[in-house]
């Protein structure tokens, strides 16, 4: 079996949280290395894009997030076979980067900056971004956002609703996703409560 080690930030969230969630519900055997802030501007420059996350497999480097998604969406049995569903899983996991590039925007702002930045996110992209993704979820049935059983799409949306509703965000109020979007939210519950997310939580000792 190949040798996989995938390298994120030391937090549980962002970009490189589904892949981690996907290689642990597929009880794929994987290096989890999680890099300190400290450390990171002396690896940065050895990264293909001065970037995280990256996945290495028997030594060769895999970069961009979803990428990533879908090389260990495959391997875990959490990324759809038919063409179409494959697709449909893509669009969902790169409207999620649109909004998480926003965000991500805003993450080293001063105060003041953060505040007026964080008011027209809360206003305009993500309302905006929840409410698609709601039409896209009910549009394919409701439960999952692409085929009929979990993928990455549903794992990625899952860390976004996540990061929303930790409080994390200074000025994003928290229970924007059960006002805007109540029936995404009701899928970041279920996927919360699927067996191999809980377990994967219940590991490494945090809520999901
Ligand atoms: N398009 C890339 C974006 C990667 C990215 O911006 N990662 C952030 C963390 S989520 C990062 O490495 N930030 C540190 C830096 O840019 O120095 C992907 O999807 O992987």
């Amino acid at each position: 079996m190949a040798k996989l080690k995938l390298t994120y930030f030391d937090f549980h969230g962002g970009r490189g949280e589904p892949a981690r969630l996907a290689l642990s519900i597929g009880g794929i055997p994987f290096e989890d290395v999680r890099v300190k802030g400290t450390d990171w501007e002396r690896l940065k420059p050895d990264t293909p894009y001065g970037a995280l996350p990256l996945l290495e497999k028997d030594g060769e480097i895999l970069a961009q997030s979803n990428a990533i998604n879908r090389y260990v969406g495959r391997l875990a049995n959490l990324y759809p076979s038919d063409p179409w569903q494959a697709a449909l899983c893509d669009e969902t996991m790169e409207a999620v980067e649109d909004l998480g590039t926003k965000i991500a925007a805003t993450m080293f702002l001063g105060d003041e900056q953060k505040k007026e930045q964080r008011k027209a996110l809360v206003e305009g992209p993500i309302p905006f971004y929840l409410g698609r993704l709601q039409q896209r979820l009910e549009a394919h049935g409701g439960r999952y956002f692409a085929g009929d059983s979990l993928s990455v799409a549903d794992l990625k949306v899952f860390v976004l609703i996540r990061h929303l509703k930790s409080g994390m965000l200074d000025h994003v109020p928290t229970d924007l996703p059960e006002r805007i979007a109540p029936k995404l939210a009701e899928h970041y519950e279920r996927i919360k409560n699927e067996p191999g997310v809980r377990a994967y939580y219940a590991k490494h000792n945090v809520g999901g």
